[in-house]
């Protein structure tokens, strides 16, 4: 460790005792700075601020000492070096009047959309934010999660009723982002991002505003944000301690919070912040700051976020103040390649969260956010937890994939990559149902976490599938895990390396599987063909159809074209590729709890990637709709004996459909979640 002075060396505790995946004793890297380190074996050896220590840099004994003392002093450090100076409150006021419309969102869910726009501060030139909010309709006060957004929130739902942002936006094409502004175009296609409808079901509101409405994101963002109109320096040498982009996102999420409180839907104590990577960053920061924040989600903040900066692995100090020098105080940056004297780390600031809930949530496959080092500062801020005598994180032990441990402080790493998925969120979800709400989280869907990898084709097939189609079909291949419509062999033919669709006058001619599932993660790889538009599809149980069709470039895509579920909803983004190309569909799919006279009485959903992309993100259904179904168009006494036992078992098979055109199909698979 380098040389510290004595009040430093005073106010750290070695935390190496409860750090044994930690190298303590290992050399300096020896890898060159410009290349990140993900080597565990070369993280430099660290100790820790005590996140307990008082001003005098003893640790305080009491819960007391640490909500006067110790608090307090630890807020100061984090706005000494980290994020800057926090932004005095402002008043807030709705410019015109919050637009509130009833509306129905997919899934039949019942919804209040409330759209305002919020000018923060009482000078004339006072920024404004856009905010959206959706709320379930029921008659109580409801929890709502706050998030900002990264590109509007048009982006965030495709409901053609969300105002477009105007504001100035990084040119994005996934985003259709065009000359720095949004197009019509970029409509919902962050959607995956934000599955307000499986939220809604659950009792939350979710509400959420651009991050540029206050800070554009860019190094020169800072003239055109708010700092001006609240009298801070925009321009020339800044004092240390001068806030940047994520004091001043923290400050907007603050003041969106002063809205919420004010409306009748809204339970003012349970107001939730969450963010996700940078944004995850201004969330932990408006959380530490503002107590009125009754939890905070961090979803893979990473550097300057919920990860240890003195750990150097992934991203570090100096390349996060190189390439994003607007987001912290300047004072920060000064400690590039020297983290180890910082007086805090992130583990101080998670602290500073205590004891209220707080989620830290990782990717394994995030390296360059240090999914280690966000449990470490987990493990580290523990102690602020326990001293005012709640429980923490509960274990010192990183702990497995997708497996969430502890609570009211919670981490969880879970397979796959840097994104904020429907996953996640229903796991924010039901931390927020054990603490904020008191209550077990709904039982069932719980299943491991389900992160498709789609590239390259064909997908080889998990451990516990059961494959019904390999990733070469020819004649040697075993076609008898499907039957025809009449329980008999299928008659499809076999093609260069597929199985393509026999097609009949009726156009039913489909196959199901023998294998009957309920709750499955199901795949398939398809190919469509010119003829009546490539219509085909997979029907799940019979009853729902993931549609295949021939719908590339069709803008807006409609609850008919590929990647919807056919007349239940559209596709979040249009994902579709041409015909004569490969795709791949991955569902998770669980099916709908029914009673014993038939009636459904919990809804299915369905979660879909289509070609790398979430056409469907948590979608609720619940009676079929299509007339076409098997059991209705074309149906047999065979088939009427499956949809018999469906409806008593809850468990059917996969269809794969005949609509008039000789799509091609290979690798398929289902892996069943539950055993009916
Ligand atoms: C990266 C940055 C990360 C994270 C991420 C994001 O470029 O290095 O710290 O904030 O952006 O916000 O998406």
């Amino acid at each position: 460790m380098p040389p510290s002075s004595p009040a430093r060396r005073q106010g750290c505790r070695a935390i190496a005792a409860f750090l044994p995946l930690v190298a303590m004793t290992m050399p300096m890297p020896t890898a060159p700075a410009a290349e990140p380190n993900y080597d565990e074996a070369a993280v430099r050896q660290f100790t820790l601020p005590d996140p307990l220590a008082g001003p005098d840099g003893k640790p305080v004994t009491s819960a007391e000492a640490w909500r006067t003392s110790a608090r307090p002093h630890q807020l100061q450090l984090m706005e000494r070096f980290v994020y800057g100076r926090r932004l005095p409150a402002a008043p807030v006021t709705v410019v015109d009047a919050v637009d509130r419309a009833d509306c129905t969102l997919a899934g039949d869910v019942a919804a209040v959309r409330l759209q305002a726009r919020l000018k923060l501060g009482a000078a004339a030139d006072a920024p404004t934010t856009e905010v959206l909010l959706y709320l379930p309709r029921v008659a109580h006060r409801v929890p709502v999660f706050l998030a900002l957004n990264f590109r509007g929130n048009h982006a965030e739902h495709p409901d053609p009723a969300i105002r477009l942002s105007a504001a100035w936006m990084p040119d994005d094409k996934a985003a259709a982002i065009e000359n720095h502004r949004a197009t019509e175009a970029s409509r919902g296609t962050s959607g995956h991002r934000w599955p307000v409808e499986a939220l809604l079901s659950r009792g939350f509101g979710m509400a959420t505003a651009y991050c540029g409405d206050v800070f554009p994101d860019r190094p020169d963002g800072r003239s055109a944000s708010a700092l001006a109109s609240l009298g801070r320096p925009v321009a020339g040498d800044l004092p240390p301690d001068e806030p940047g982009a994520i004091g001043t996102w923290a400050w907007q999420l603050s003041r969106i919070l002063d809205w919420l409180v004010t409306l009748p839907e809204v339970d003012p104590g349970k107001v939730i912040v969450v963010g996700h990577s940078r944004l995850g960053k201004a969330a932990l920061w408006a959380g530490a700051g503002d107590e009125r924040f009754a939890m905070v989600v961090s979803n893979e903040s990473g550097c300057g976020g919920a990860a240890l900066s003195r750990r150097n692995f992934g991203e570090t100090v100096g390349v996060i103040t190189s390439r994003f020098p607007h987001w912290f105080c300047p004072a920060f940056a000064t400690y590039a390649d020297r983290e180890t004297d910082l007086p805090c780390d992130q583990h101080t600031l998670l602290s500073l969260v205590a004891p209220r809930p707080l989620v830290v949530a990782s990717a394994v496959d995030d390296r360059w956010a240090d999914p280690r080092g966000e449990f470490l500062a987990c493990v580290a801020a523990d102690p602020a937890w326990t001293i005012t005598g709640s429980d923490g994180l509960g274990t010192r032990d990183y702990p497995p994939l997708d497996t969430p441990v502890g609570g009211p402080l919670t981490y969880y790493v879970r397979t796959g990559r840097h994104d904020l998925l429907a996953d996640d969120w229903e796991r924010f979800a039901d931390v927020a149902d054990r603490t904020l709400r008191g209550q077990p989280p709904p039982e069932a869907d719980r299943y491991p976490a389900f992160h498709p990898l789609q590239s390259p084709l064909p997908a080889k097939p998990p451990a516990g599938a059961t494959v019904l189609l390999p990733e070469r079909v020819d004649a040697a291949t075993d076609l008898t895990p499907f039957v025809g419509m009449a329980g008999g062999p299928i008659d499809w033919t076999i093609d260069d390396g597929a199985l393509v669709v026999q097609t009949t006058e009726k156009h039913a001619n489909h196959i199901l599987s023998r294998a009957l599932f309920r709750d499955a993660d199901i795949h398939a790889e398809f190919m469509t063909a010119p003829a009546a538009k490539g219509n085909s599809g997979l029907y799940l149980h019979g009853h729902y159809e993931m549609q295949i069709y021939d719908s590339f470039g069709v803008q807006p895509p409609t609850d008919q074209d590929e990647g919807s579920l056919y007349r239940f909803n559209k596709p979040i983004v249009n994902a579709s590729l041409p015909t004569g190309q490969w795709q791949v569909y991955d569902i998770r799919f669980i099916a709908p709890r029914r009673d014993a006279a038939g009636a459904i009485v919990k809804p299915g959903s369905v979660t879909a990637w289509l070609n790398g992309r979430v056409v469907q993100n948590g979608l609720r259904f619940t009676e079929p709709r299509s007339p076409y179904t098997p059991y209705r168009h074309g149906v047999t006494e065979h088939l009427r004996g499956v949809e018999k036992r469906l409806l008593e078992t809850g468990a059917g098979p996969l269809f794969l459909q005949d609509h008039g055109s000789p799509t091609r199909f290979r690798n398929v698979w289902i892996r069943r979640l539950d055993t009916p």
